[in-house]
């Protein structure tokens, strides 16, 4: 299984989470997208939106980083493990998949205030997009129950891409966290996961440095 990914991409941050969490064999394949790789015929062939990530597993392949993990948990996670990144239960599954739609939204938001696009620029953060974003995290805080992770007590892929979602923040001198305090303490608690740091801590921090020394 080849996995296509750039490491300053969150939605590759999250899929590269969950394919070291679900501990599967993939070879990983940086597409440079700054050479306009993505746009190359071999790569629109794997993902015809030229996009990344994007999945190749045998002759199947795969664009849509929420979609990529939906199909690497139906095919690969044990049908009978406790604690399921991707549960098989109807109603916990809605869930999970009503939070990945939620978070589309939420990211897109989010993404306009911090776009490293206008970051790698070296262009100001637009201030007027920052009240929707403030206002995606104030869904997400509603979003959240007794139990430590959004859809109860133990991590799904819900949690994995709505922190690749939020941690765009942490390449902005964004500060409000404290209006969020449910959020801040999951983000804490998220961020000891076992994969955290490999596969989203590492390449954001970077990601950061990248754009101080521009
Ligand atoms: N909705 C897509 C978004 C993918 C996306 O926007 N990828 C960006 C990197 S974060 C990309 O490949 N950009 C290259 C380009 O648009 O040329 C997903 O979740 O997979």
């Amino acid at each position: 299984m080849e996995f296509y990914y750039h490491p300053i991409s969150p939605p590759s941050q999250a899929v590269w989470m969950v394919l070291n969490t679900l501990g599967v064999n993939y070879g990983a394949k940086e597409v440079q997208l700054m050479k306009g790789e993505q746009r190359s015929k071999e790569f629109l062939k794997i993902n015809p939106m030229g996009k990344v990530p994007a999945l190749k597993d045998g002759e199947f392949t795969l664009g849509e980083s929420r979609a990529i993990a939906m199909y690497l948990c139906t095919a690969y996670e044990p049908k009978f493990k406790e604690g399921k990144l991707y549960p098989r239960d109807a109603q916990e599954m809605a869930r999970v998949n009503m939070l990945l739609n939620l978070d589309a939204s939420f990211y897109n938001k989010i993404y306009d205030y911090a776009s490293i696009g206008r970051m790698l620029q070296r262009q100001p953060l637009e201030q007027e997009n920052l009240a929707p974003a403030k206002e995606a995290l104030s869904n997400l805080e509603s979003l959240m129950t007794e139990y430590p992770y959004f859809t109860g007590d133990h991590p799904t892929i819900a949690d994995i891409f709505i922190l690749s979602t939020v941690k765009l923040l942490d390449l902005t001198d964004f500060n409000g966290w404290s209006e969020y305090p449910k959020l801040m303490k999951w983000k804490k608690l998220m961020e000891t996961l076992p994969q955290y740091e490999k596969s989203m801590g590492k390449p954001v921090r970077e990601t950061a440095e990248l754009l101080k020394n521009l």
